[in-house]
């Protein structure tokens, strides 16, 4: 069976992956779910309620799959040559892992294949598949099946491959056999993302402060972006790579990579640079869907693209950008908007 399920997976054009027995796996969801707590307590969740509502799910797989078994943990590279935007010619960055198609609809389908393809070898077999937004906690799987180690980023990083992949898994009734592990390094003494990430939101080694970090700010926040922190963004428009672009298992074999899921690459989705005045102009919710339909960016609506856009525009320094964040005041009644519009005016004139 494994010799197949490898063949098959390999065909599906997933990086890497590896098998996991849930048995072997009980006691560090358990270690991970008190970790979680902590970190939950602490307040570095910002608003993301649903990581605590989803909490029972993520740490006990068996409230999903009651006779789950064995884990299959993909990993799918989604970046290879990545074009770094300009921000004094009005480009504005998409972080590598959403330039392309929606990662979670593109996937979920592979995951429905393999789910299928089990059912056909095995009648009996049961399964459940998840990817980011499902109920797993996908980075512990990852590194339990040998994917890569945690880094100090909270990255799974693979010694070969760096971290920019994306994580999937299917869980089973079928008893597979588990992969080989291998041995992993660790980030011994480097301390590069720290160093580099903007806002600090690395607190300690693999401790994310949500709230500080660009990505959540940029996407799952739903609020301002606070002030002091709006100049740190820089030209990141969703999403942020920097903890990550200063990696060095990343640097140098990132470009070297090849994204082998065809939907995950910049020219089916929204790519890696936006056009701020296109953003700034975007007067309708209709007209934001009709750009961005099927791409991750519709996860911070047209709302949070225009903050985010009126944050870089105030970064970027470039004077033409001054009719279209006066256009954003005449027009937009949120508050919030007006707001980061006038900020960014203040930082431009
Ligand atoms: C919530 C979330 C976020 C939040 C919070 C991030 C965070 N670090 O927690 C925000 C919006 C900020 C975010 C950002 C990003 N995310 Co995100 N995110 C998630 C999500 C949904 C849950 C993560 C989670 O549980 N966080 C809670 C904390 C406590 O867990 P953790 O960060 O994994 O931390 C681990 C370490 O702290 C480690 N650890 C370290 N020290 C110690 C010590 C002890 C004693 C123990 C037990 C454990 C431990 O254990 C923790 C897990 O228990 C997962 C998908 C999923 N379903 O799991 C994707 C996921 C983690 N994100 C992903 C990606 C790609 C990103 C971004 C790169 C996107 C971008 N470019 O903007 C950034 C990276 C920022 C970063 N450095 O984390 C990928 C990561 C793939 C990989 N190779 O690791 C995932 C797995 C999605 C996927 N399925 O592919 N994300």
């Amino acid at each position: 069976m494994n010799e197949q399920l490898k063949k098959y997976i390999e065909g599906e054009n997933w990086s890497f992956y590896g098998v996991i027995k849930y048995d072997e796996l009980k006691d560090k969801l358990k270690e991970h779910e008190k970790h979680f707590e902590q970190w939950e307590k602490e307040g570095n969740a910002g608003s993301m309620e649903y990581l605590k509502n989803m909490q029972k799910d993520r740490f006990h797989p068996e409230n999903k799959l009651p006779d789950i078994n064995s884990i299959i943990v993909l990993g799918a590279w989604y970046s290879d040559e990545q074009k770094m935007c300009s921000i004094e010619e009005g480009d504005a960055q998409v972080a590598r892992y959403a330039v392309g198609k929606d990662y979670h609809k593109v996937l979920k389908k592979k995951l429905i294949h393999l789910s299928d393809w089990l059912k056909e070898q095995n009648p009996l077999a049961d399964t459940y598949i998840s990817v980011d937004s499902g109920p797993t906690v996908d980075r512990v799987l990852a590194e339990a099946a040998g994917l890569g180690f945690f880094g100090k980023n909270s990255m799974i990083i693979n010694p070969s491959k760096g971290s920019y992949f994306f994580i999937a898994s299917v869980m089973t009734n079928l008893d597979l056999e588990a992969t080989e592990k291998k041995r992993m390094p660790n980030c011994g003494d480097c301390r590069r993302c720290f160093d580099a990430c903007p806002t600090g939101a690395i607190k300690a080694p693999g401790k994310i402060d949500a709230n500080l970090c660009i990505s959540y700010l940029t996407i799952e926040n739903k609020e301002g972006i606070p002030e002091e922190l709006r100049e740190k963004v820089g030209n990141r428009i969703f999403g942020c790579d920097i903890c990550q672009e200063v990696c060095p298992f990343n640097i140098g074999r990132a470009n070297k990579q090849e994204v082998l899921i065809e939907n995950l690459k910049g020219k089916y989705g929204a790519g890696e640079a936006l056009d701020l005045k296109e953003i700034l102009s975007m007067e309708t919710d209709e007209q934001f869907t009709e750009r961005f339909a099927g791409t991750p960016l519709m996860r911070a609506k047209r709302r949070g693209m225009i903050r985010n856009a009126c944050v870089v525009a105030g970064n970027s320094g470039n004077k033409e950008l001054i009719p279209y964040l006066e256009k954003v005041i005449e027009r937009e009644e949120d508050g919030m908007l007006r707001g980061h519009a006038k900020w960014a005016l203040g930082k431009l004139k």
